[in-house]
């Protein structure tokens, strides 16, 4: 499609509308940005697209501009935004074309992408992935939805760049030719089903990443999650499965703690102990970006040397130092139970926990059952302390002392920990009341460590 003289309509003006927005202009569409939300600052919006291209460009707030409907050439969604508004249905009703910000992005942009999808440990394996194409590829970048809209990168992509994409659900819902060298779908299980309705439509919308592709391409899946494991029956990339639980005749898998590729012939990878990723659950991530570079054409040293390097995503179970023999882990995006027992479930050494914060109302029981004889000392922190002991002495775990600041807190784990020991901030809380955010927190956790 050329966009010269057609007016577009984008849809949303988070950062995904912004750049859509900013990328039409420069193709010299006219360009209407409309959000819902009649609360935001048109004026302040528009500044922000006018300041990265020149051109027309309109913003519209609040009720759906009917009006133009017979104007539009195209919509362009920003992932956020529910496909079945009755706007959208409008739209689509009127025969407008509807795409997401992905597919715009796709169409004007050069190189090939590597594509990653799943409910957990996308950000992970993207960012991986990213660091080791950086490693081969001089023209490399890393998009989607861990924060980069890939609209934003196009002009600068060329013939021989790498994309590599993280793609969620949301995403993948209004894709139409998009078309990655390799993708992967990581695992899926129920998320986001107040904007898919269903299972089947949330599967769908990730089974989509792989529906453009042909032989010529690879799909990684996850052999021991029975929903991916069954969509490599019907797609028609070249599929590659990873296993956590078992040797597999082709494909990437842990034996003995060893990562093994084996195609043609086995390749041995490494140990799980040379990475600085931890848990079962960032083997699995590793493997799918080794399993992605691999099939791409990347040497296997460079994946090597870039997955022994890789200390995680940033304030997720990030590895942060080692000193005198203890290792020091941030996990403080563990905002929340659910989120702080993968962290925990990570730890391979005896772990002196900081934990609290501000209170969601959560319930901690299942979090201090998840601590599994490997809590030598939980250290409580914050406006959830006096709730969190409660909930340790109902389950048994008495092994808590309370500090009356963050830095108390680290203070006391230094003193706890001996050598072999790891400490680990992944709170079980949010950070309000003491901190802006949890990035915050975990970088003041990391100065502390730093400094020691
Ligand atoms: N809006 C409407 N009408 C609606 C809904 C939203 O007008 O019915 C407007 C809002 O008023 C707002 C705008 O849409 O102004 C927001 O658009 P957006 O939600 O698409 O936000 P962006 O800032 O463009 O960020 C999006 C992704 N957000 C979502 O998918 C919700 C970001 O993922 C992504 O990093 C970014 O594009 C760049 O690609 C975030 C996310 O939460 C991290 N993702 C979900 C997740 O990981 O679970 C899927």
């Amino acid at each position: 499609m050329k966009f010269k003289d057609k007016k577009v309509l984008v849809f949303g003006s988070g950062i995904s509308g912004v750049s859509a927005a900013a990328l039409l202009l420069q193709e010299g569409a006219e360009v209407v940005l409309y959000d819902g939300n009649d609360r935001l600052d048109a004026a302040g919006i528009k500044e922000q697209i006018e300041g990265q291209a020149k051109g027309s460009v309109s913003v519209v707030l609040g009720a759906f501009p009917e009006a133009l409907l017979s104007e539009l050439s195209l919509v362009v969604m920003s992932p956020g935004v529910p496909t079945d508004l009755p706007s959208v249905n409008q739209m689509r009703d009127a025969g407008i074309p509807i795409w997401g910000e992905i597919e715009l992005a796709y169409v004007l942009g050069k190189g090939d992408v590597l594509a990653i999808t799943g409910t957990n440990g996308k950000t992970t394996t993207t960012a991986l992935l990213g660091a080791i194409m950086k490693n081969f590829r001089e023209s490399t970048f890393v998009v989607g939805n861990i924060g980069n809209p890939y609209t934003s990168v196009v002009r600068e992509t060329k013939d021989d760049s790498v994309i590599v994409a993280e793609m969620s659900s949301f995403q993948l819902e209004t894709i139409h030719t998009f078309c990655p060298k390799v993708s992967a779908i990581l695992n899926i299980t129920p998320d986001h089903l107040n904007r898919h309705h269903t299972m089947e439509a949330y599967i769908k919308a990730k089974e989509d990443i792989a529906k453009n592709q042909t032989k010529e391409d690879t799909c990684v899946l996850n052999y021991e999650d029975e929903v991916t494991r069954k969509i490599g029956e019907n797609v028609k990339a070249n599929v590659l499965y990873f296993s956590s639980q078992r040797k597999l005749d082709r494909g990437i898998y842990l034996d003995d703690g060893n990562i093994i590729f084996r195609q043609d012939e086995e390749i041995l990878v490494c140990n799980v102990n040379e990475l600085k990723l931890l848990g079962t659950h960032n083997y699995e991530n590793v493997m799918a970006a080794v399993a992605m570079a691999a099939a791409y054409g990347t040497p296997m040293e460079v994946i090597r040397r870039t997955i022994k390097e890789f200390a995680g995503v940033e304030h997720r179970i990030e590895f942060v130092r080692e000193k005198d023999g203890v290792a020091y882990y941030n996990d403080s995006k563990g905002t929340n139970p659910d989120a702080a027992i993968k962290g925990i479930q990570a730890m391979n050494r005896p772990t002196v926990l900081i934990g609290g914060g501000y209170d969601k109302d959560s319930e901690y029981e299942e979090w201090i059952q998840a601590f599994d004889g490997k809590v030598k000392l939980l250290v409580l922190v914050g406006a959830t302390k006096e709730k969190i002991a409660e909930a340790a002495e109902r389950v048994g775990f008495v092994s808590y002392v309370m500090a009356d600041s963050f830095e108390e807190a680290v203070e006391k784990c230094i003193e706890a920990a001996e050598p072999g020991d790891a400490v680990l901030l992944s709170p079980a809380c949010a950070s309000w009341g003491m901190f802006k955010n949890y990035e915050e927190r975990g970088d003041k956790f990391k100065e502390l460590v730093n400094c020691l």
